[in-house]
């Protein structure tokens, strides 16, 4: 084992000004660039934090995923020496299967969906006495996420508090963690704007229903965020009277879009995962929000998570084009 107790592996990313998205929203708007992380996602900051508390006499980590929390594992693993089997559905693209190799990992394309990848997952670390790396359902995953809103309120400073938290929803780790860091640092009544896609959109539907529910299938190109359920304490945090969350969807077509304006405008390539979320300013939600009283006007800063992701390159964006032309 080539790694210390103190070790970490995420780094403490830039919060950047949106001057575009700014002038928008009428609003200072800033950008906690996950997407620089080395693993292409913030996945690296919860999945570093439980193998450093869980897999360190580990035989090999076993992940099941939709292509960013296995890249974290897989990096984490190389890190401390570990084997990585990463179990992923054929929805994830050849790209970060691709990519999934380079870092190292053995990659098993198993089921339809994520759901189908992480039974899989399961078996095998049961018969192969391997670490489970869960993607999003682990308080060591959310308690690791937090700290990107430790670091955002560091570079805010003493003083400056945001008028609400932008961010996606998977399967509602990111949201329990960024949750877990809102109470870390005294913003528990900062509302967060928790972003899906139609198609992806467990949580949503968990809100309407009133409990959690199982989503027949995931039809949205986002498959980053295709968990047929959300974690039950994603859910009991949308239930309580401590938090505002606001719960929103929006098209792929509105995704994609919002990808393609991040890169003109900020000069950055994220998936459409992170595209659910920058749809929330492009697609011209926020206002809608503040005109239906849900979000105070003046809004104070917008504090947008972008989560990154590395399903995505120059190519993949024309096909993503090409399928979503209506
Ligand atoms: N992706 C998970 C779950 O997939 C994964 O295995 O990689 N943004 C990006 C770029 C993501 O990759 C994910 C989750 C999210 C946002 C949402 O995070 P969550 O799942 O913690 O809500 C099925």
């Amino acid at each position: 084992m080539n790694c210390t107790m103190s070790e970490r592996f995420h780094l403490n990313t830039p919060l950047l000004e949106s001057v575009s998205m700014s002038k928008q929203l009428g609003t200072t708007v800033y950008l906690k660039m996950e997407n620089s992380q080395p693993s292409g996602s913030f996945k690296i900051r919860g999945i570093g934090h439980f193998c450093q508390q869980l897999a360190r006499q580990s035989r090999g980590v076993v992940c099941s995923s939709g292509g960013n929390a296995g890249m974290a594992a897989a990096f984490v693993a190389r890190k401390m020496g570990l084997p990585a089997t990463v179990v992923v559905p054929t929805s994830t693209s050849q790209l970060v299967v691709r990519r999934l190799q380079d870092q190292g990992a053995t990659v098993r394309i198993v089921g339809k969906v994520w759901d189908d990848a992480n039974a899989e997952a399961l078996r095998l670390a049961e018969t192969e006495e391997l670490t489970f790396v869960p993607p999003f359902d682990h308080p060591l995953l959310w308690e690791g996420h937090a700290s990107l809103i430790v670091e955002a309120a560091a570079s805010l400073g003493p003083g400056v508090k945001p008028g609400a938290v932008l961010l996606s929803v998977g399967g509602g780790g990111l949201l329990c963690g960024v949750i877990h860091g809102l109470k870390d640092v005294g913003w528990m009544d900062v509302p967060i704007i928790a972003m899906e896609t139609v198609g992806a959109d467990c949580f949503n539907a968990a809100i309407k229903a009133g409990k959690v529910v199982t989503l027949v299938d995931i039809t949205s190109e986002a498959t980053c965020l295709g968990a047929k359920t959300v974690c039950q304490r994603a859910f009991e945090y949308s239930q309580s009277s401590e938090l505002t969350i606001i719960s929103e969807l929006v098209t792929d077509q509105e995704a994609l879009h919002a990808i393609q304006m991040f890169l003109d405008e900020e000069r950055v390539l994220v998936e459409m995962a992170c595209g659910a979320a920058l749809a929330a300013v492009y697609s011209g939600l926020i206002p809608r929000l503040q005109n239906q009283g849900r979000l105070p006007t003046p809004l104070g800063p917008l504090l947008v998570i972008v989560c990154g992701g590395s399903s995505i390159n120059m190519e993949q964006l024309s096909s993503l084009k090409q399928k979503l032309r209506s």
